[in-house]
């Protein structure tokens, strides 16, 4: 699919949205409106937004944990209130208050997810046939990290995957980190693609702070498993910009990562390359920047507001939601 202007702008659009819901998750973590914790997303906007644009509302997702997976759901239509209603713990979030991180949203095909690093293998494995048998030309998006690429599970669904010619697209987002761990220290080879191309799937590495580059890479694996034509799998790579979860240390072999360092990834935060690359090519003003940006913290402030003026949830819906006779 060619890119139209507002596809271009929808993106953009959608990575201004899922910045600003990270910050205000991170801010509601800070002052306690967020139960549980929070892994940020800022720096990997680029390929949740790339990847989960124009997708099929029936294809399935499993998004990745970063930013619990807000700019996948936002990009396919579905709702950040919901997402921050449901982190704020309150009964009208996406799981009705009771899951928090582990996010749902079965109408815009994420069915389900675990704290489980490597889960996503086997589970998306069973989506994937699933997709196969239903015959609808659904695909399956289903995200893993580095460090995530080092469990054995990914070896009997990558095999299987091909095997059965399963419409899986395998994204890794590969931000070079595990936690306090860089993947050098855990993988002998430079790319992770690699992996999949020991079980014959076709793999392609791309600059995942470039959201063009993701998009088309990603959705030319979605045509591929649409047509019948089996698994691929992109690696993105990617920078960690936050903690690894927001108040833990940010530290590397017992060492603080630098401010330095930091400043320098930043020099690549695809939302402002992506601003610029859009001003330059007169997709858009400054007066449309400010305004996008001016709209997306009132739609946060709304939505704020919304989550803190929602119910908790009555503890009697455990009965039917977590237990069953
Ligand atoms: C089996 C398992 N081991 C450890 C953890 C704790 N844990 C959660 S996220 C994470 C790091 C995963 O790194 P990566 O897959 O590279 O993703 P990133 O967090 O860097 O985006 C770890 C160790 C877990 N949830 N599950």
């Amino acid at each position: 699919m060619k890119l139209k202007n507002d596809d271009l702008i929808f993106m953009y659009k959608t990575m201004v949205r899922t910045r600003k819901l990270d910050e205000i998750t991170i801010k509601g973590l800070q002052e306690g409106k967020v139960l549980a914790f929070y892994h940020s997303s800022q720096g990997s906007e680029a390929l949740a937004v790339g990847a989960a644009s124009f997708l099929r509302p029936d294809d399935y997702l499993w998004a990745h944990h970063r930013g619990h997976g807000i700019g996948y759901i936002l990009a396919k239509g579905g709702s950040g209130r919901d997402f921050l209603a449901e982190h704020y713990g309150k009964a009208t979030g996406s799981c009705l208050g009771v899951s928090g991180f582990h996010f749902a949203d079965p109408e815009n095909g994420a069915l389900g997810a675990a704290g489980t690093i490597g889960s996503v293998f086997p589970m998306s494995l069973g989506w994937g046939l699933a997709a196969k048998k239903h015959g609808r030309q659904q695909v399956t998006i289903a995200c893993f990290g580095d460090g995530g690429s080092n469990r054995g599970t990914l070896h009997e669904a990558f095999n299987l995957s091909s095997v059965w010619k399963l419409p899986i697209v395998w994204i890794c987002d590969n931000n070079g980190m595990a936690q306090y761990t860089p993947i050098t220290d855990a993988y002998a080879k430079d790319d992770i693609a690699d992996l999949a191309t020991g079980y014959d799937i076709p793999a392609v590495v791309v600059d995942g702070m470039d959201i063009i580059a993701v998009h088309e890479a990603v959705q030319a694996a979605v045509e591929k498993a649409r047509a019948g034509e089996g698994p691929s799998m992109i690696e993105a790579k990617t920078k960690r910009f936050r903690e690894h979860s927001i108040g833990s240390p940010d530290v590397v072999h017992n060492q603080p990562r630098t401010d330095e360092e930091i400043a320098e990834m930043k020099k690549l935060d695809p939302i402002i390359t992506f601003k610029a690359k859009l001003l330059e090519q007169g997709v858009l003003t400054k007066a449309d920047v400010e305004k996008i940006n001016n709209d997306a913290e009132a739609e946060m402030a709304e939505m704020d507001q919304f989550c803190v003026d929602s119910q908790i949830p009555d503890p009697s819906i455990l009965n039917t939601l977590v237990y069953a006779e």
